[in-house]
């Protein structure tokens, strides 16, 4: 089987200011610079035919360059505690078109739609029950900002959840229009 998901890379002067940002939050599990993506898509585990259905679909899929800039940080809830620390990027209309083009191809090859809501999001840190209090960080980040940047193509990735948690791996890259 083979865990997948769709993502957009952050360039590297962006990957070094959300690096900077990871500290002051006790134990919690910051990403690592080949971790840090802001995902369109996730898909799950999916055997090899699938996998190569998908690749395939994703190479039919036409989309824009777009340039992003980081917008604030923010947190996802699960059962009253925080379970990530993220970056929100700004704007949110041609990445939200992006996962929408994404999904219908996946959609195409039988995966079914995605049933949440897309928020945009670069996951920073995952959180558990060891984990200090973020709220001083939420409030310290609230304005971040950054120079606009880029996004040149998506990218298919494998997750290979490790007892260090996950690692990541391009496995195929779509350039965007
Ligand atoms: O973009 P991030 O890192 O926040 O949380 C997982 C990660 O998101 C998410 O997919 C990305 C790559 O692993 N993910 C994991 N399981 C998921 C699920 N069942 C999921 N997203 C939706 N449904």
């Amino acid at each position: 089987m083979h865990r997948l998901f769709v993502a957009l890379r952050p360039p590297p002067e962006i990957r070094r200011q959300l690096l900077a940002l990871m500290e002051g939050v006790e134990n919690a599990r910051w990403q690592d610079d080949e971790q840090l993506h802001l995902t369109l898509r996730f898909i799950g585990n999916v055997e090899r035919p699938v996998a190569e259905d998908i690749a395939t679909a994703l190479d039919g899929v036409r989309a824009p360059t777009m340039t992003l800039r980081l917008n604030g940080v923010g947190c996802f809830d699960r059962r009253g505690r925080t379970t990530a620390l993220w970056a929100g990027v700004h704007p949110h209309d041609a990445v939200a078109a992006l996962h929408r083009k994404v999904d219908q191809a996946l959609a195409r090859v039988g995966l079914p739609h995605e049933g949440r809501a897309f928020h945009p999001h670069i996951t920073l840190a995952r959180l558990n029950a060891a984990t200090g209090p973020a709220d001083a960080f939420l409030a310290r980040h609230a304005g971040l900002a950054s120079d606009p940047f880029a996004l040149t193509h998506m990218l298919l990735f494998e997750s290979t959840l490790t007892r260090d948690g996950a690692s990541y791996e391009a496995i195929a890259r779509y350039p965007l229009d």
